[in-house]
């Protein structure tokens, strides 16, 4: 009999947890409403921060490389964390995480993280995220000033069902007005660049066909790219090959970025921005990033590592939500 996914990887998770392999760190959550932003109410109405204090303890990615002797955790990954092979991808459980269950999907062979998702990256993602629980996100985080720290290319799953909570930038995507399938929406109240598109939920929930999948995906996503691109250009705004990329059951979402970190000079505060914080989900290490992030206006600090959309440009997609 065929183990389902979420049964090998609960079973994976709990041994690793428990021999020392894998380190869950504890966390505390915050909500924060957005007041006096041009956002509507039933959008971003709140970010979720989530304060590891714990996570500070984590290595940098500098001493795992020592430690380990390998300059690259996911060539030859530990064992324990290896969920399963996937045709050209490995799944593998994250070694650090603040979310049980927090998966990977790396290449086998590798692959830079500066370059785009190809059909067969998404193809890998979706079987994994598929038979996840919802609600569940996969992003990417892509090139230098994406906020990832490994090289090697790799796609993260958090089954967010298992935090009990749902990416806020949901709320954004459930209010699209009459939204179609296929369709590049940009949000008018979310002032940074940024394309999503509704997925076909017939299509994908009928077909067992994994290449028409695979086309699908491909299409849908570099679509995205092509229209991130566009609105970059019109917007006299360089191109940088960064972006944030989220997929859900329901659509994908894309975010060009200029700047890898956030920070506050004067506080010594300099915070990695990822895919994460587009959909809602900010991380506070400190104390002081906490306080700081409460009291920060978090859609300028979106605006900030993203692009800011400048005022009267106009939009080249198809329908504006
Ligand atoms: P990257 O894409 O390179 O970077 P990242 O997610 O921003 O992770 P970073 O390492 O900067 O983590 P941070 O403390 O900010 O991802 C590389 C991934 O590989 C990391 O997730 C890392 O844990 C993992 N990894 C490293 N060595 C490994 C090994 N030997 N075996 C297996 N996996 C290995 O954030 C900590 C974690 O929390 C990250 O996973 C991050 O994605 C996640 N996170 C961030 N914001 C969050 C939020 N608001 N809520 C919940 N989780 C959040």
């Amino acid at each position: 009999m065929v183990e389902k996914l979420e049964t090998l990887i609960e079973n994976k998770y709990n041994t690793a947890l428990q021999n020392g392999s894998l380190i869950f760190f504890e966390t505390e959550t915050e909500t924060k409403s957005e007041d006096g932003i041009e956002v509507q109410r039933d959008f971003l109405q709140f970010f979720q921060i989530t304060y590891a204090p714990s996570l500070l303890l984590k290595p940098n990615s500098e001493d795992v490389k020592n430690e380990a002797g390998s300059a690259n955790p996911f060539e030859n990954p530990n064992p324990e964390l290896h969920v399963k092979d996937l045709k050209d991808h490995r799944l593998l459980l994250n070694k650090f995480c603040v979310v049980p269950h927090h998966l990977l999907v790396v290449t086998k062979e590798f692959k830079k993280q500066t370059e785009p998702l190809l059909p067969s990256d998404l193809r890998a993602t979706w079987e994994v995220l598929s038979q996840l629980p919802q609600p569940s996100m996969a992003f990417y985080n892509c090139g230098d000033l994406s906020g990832a720290s490994q090289p090697h290319k790799h796609i993260q799953i958090i089954p967010l069902s298992k935090a009990k909570i749902s990416p806020p930038i949901s709320a954004v995507y459930e209010h699209i007005p009459g939204r179609k399938a296929g369709e590049i929406y940009t949000i008018k109240s979310l002032p940074y660049i940024h394309v999503l598109v509704p997925l076909d939920l017939n299509f994908m929930g009928s077909t067992t066909d994994m290449d028409m999948v695979e086309d699908y995906l491909g299409q849908m996503f570099f679509g995205l790219l092509d229209s991130m691109i566009q609105q970059l250009r019109e917007n006299d705004s360089k191109v940088t090959f960064s972006f944030n990329f989220i997929l859900t059951h329901q659509y994908m979402m894309m975010v060009p970025r200029q700047k890898e970190h956030w920070e506050v000079a004067e506080k010594g505060i300099k915070l990695s921005v990822n895919s994460m914080a587009f959909a809602g989900l900010l991380l506070a290490k400190t104390a002081e990033e906490l306080e700081t992030l409460k009291q920060t206006n978090i859609i300028d600090l979106l605006c900030e590592v993203g692009v800011r959309r400048g005022e009267g440009v106009g939009s080249s997609v198809p329908d504006d939500a």
